[in-house]
């Protein structure tokens, strides 16, 4: 398992949150998934061998905002 933290803009509520949560869990290899909106951090626990930051990333700019820094 690896944990990462992507700094993402454009969440602004909670449903930006609920978006994101689950646009993340919707992929293969993710263990658990968390936003911090004032940090506008979200921190992605995920098995390497299934997934990578990269997929994620893609995943969560698909679904409308965007990736800062991973
Ligand atoms: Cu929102």
């Amino acid at each position: 398992m690896a944990q990462k933290n992507i700094q993402v803009e454009g969440m602004t509520c909670g449903h930006c949150v609920e978006t994101v949560t689950q646009a993340v869990n919707s992929l293969d290899g993710i263990n658990q998934v968390s936003v911090d909106l004032d940090k506008k951090q979200v921190s992605v626990d995920f098995d390497e061998s299934q997934t990578d930051i990269d997929t994620v990333s893609s995943k969560i700019v698909e679904v409308g905002f965007e990736v800062v820094s991973k």
